[in-house]
């Protein structure tokens, strides 16, 4: 498919780029290293290469949300949107970007978020997880009242709010001691990352903001599979599981969240996602550097779902939820696909009129 949009894309500064660095294999190193300090030579050719029209860049991870001093979270938010807004600024057609922001400081968040959104002409943000705070050797959850005026910003800019995964501090990962080979993303990013958005659900936020949308990657981080049993659980439980939260929380996954095929290339798994969530709240992604392009695209390009879906996943999803008609409506005329389905047939209709 051309003109596919990807949204979990990740970019470091050199002073990010050690984060990531134990993610790889040391023989990798060399490559992730230049995979994600490069944006306009080897991802531009990839992303043509591949039908992708349009990235929505975010900074590597966990980059600011490891930061403990507030002061510097904020000054590394700044320089990493700054320098994300250059980039973009070279070639607004092709890549847009997502907000890194100091979520140690909700007030500095909200308005690096304003910020990002009204002066950048960022689409949203994409936050690494949980914040390590100095003071404090607890990781810091978004579910707490302290960041509810944060999430009012958020919904009053119409910013979607990309959660990303990190691993859980050492003190909170007793479960993966001797086998590392669960950390990252094999498993634990999943997990941290999906009760993180179980909080957030269960925290009553989306009944105070219903407009807030959240965006989850990996095919929602194991949620579409487990979010029945949640329910049925605690409607049996009833007083001892209270939330604070007035409805299902199925309900909150299928109005406030929307998730991403970034790192899962699995028909199966996008299926099942569909049957939960619906496919106008799931989005294309690849994950590169992590992941390869070719991987995400080959895949996507040829699973066994609908043409109608495959534009809605690919493409026309991301353009509503962030608003990029404006920037695309060239090139999607260049590429002679319309969102409008009955064009080929007209067309068909015209030239066989025409013979
Ligand atoms: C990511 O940010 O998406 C990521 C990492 C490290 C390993 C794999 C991965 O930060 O997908
Ligand atoms: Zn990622």
């Amino acid at each position: 498919m051309q003109g596919k949009i990807a949204l979990e894309e990740h970019f470091a500064m050199d002073d990010t780029v050690k984060d990531s660095a134990g993610f790889a294999p040391a023989q990798d190193w060399v490559e992730l290293k230049a995979r994600l300090l490069d944006i306009h030579e080897r991802r531009l050719a990839e992303m043509d290469a591949h039908g992708i029209e349009l990235m929505v860049l975010s900074l590597n991870a966990p980059a600011v949300q490891a930061i403990p001093d507030r002061n510097r979270a904020l000054d590394l938010s700044r320089r990493a949107n700054d320098f994300l807004a250059e980039q973009v600024a070279r070639r607004p057609d092709r890549f847009q970007g997502l907000a890194a922001l100091p979520m140690q400081d909700p007030e500095d968040a909200a308005r690096e978020l304003d910020r990002c959104v009204s002066t950048l002409g960022f689409r949203g943000a994409l936050v690494n997880g949980f914040s390590e705070l100095a003071g404090t050797e607890h990781a810091i959850y978004y579910d707490r009242k302290e960041f509810w005026p944060f999430w009012a910003e958020a919904e009053r800019l119409g910013a979607p709010f990309y959660l990303h995964p990190r691993n859980p501090l050492a003190k909170d990962a007793a479960i993966y001691e001797g086998h590392r080979w669960l950390l990252g993303p094999s498993w634990a990013f999943g997990q941290e990352t999906a009760v993180h958005a179980l909080r957030l659900m269960g925290s009553g936020l989306f009944d105070a903001y219903p407009r807030l949308q959240i965006i989850l990657g990996h095919m929602g981080e194991g949620l579409p599979y487990a979010m029945w049993r949640v329910d049925n659980h605690n409607k049996w439980m009833r007083t001892q599981n209270a939330y604070p939260a007035k409805r299902k929380i199925a309900e909150y996954f299928r109005e406030n969240f929307y998730i991403t095929t970034s790192g899962n290339f699995r028909t199966q798994a996008l299926i099942d996602a569909m049957l939960e969530i619906g496919a106008d709240r799931i989005l294309f992604s690849a994950d590169w550097p992590f992941e390869n392009i070719d991987h995400a695209a080959d895949w996507f390009d040829t699973a066994t779902i609908s043409e109608g879906d495959r534009r809605k996943i690919g493409r026309d999803n991301a353009r509503a939820l962030f608003g990029l008609g404006e920037i695309t409506i060239q090139s999607a005329a260049e590429q002679k696909t319309s969102s409008d389905p009955m064009e080929e047939t007209r067309e068909h209709l015209v030239r066989n009129r025409r013979a």
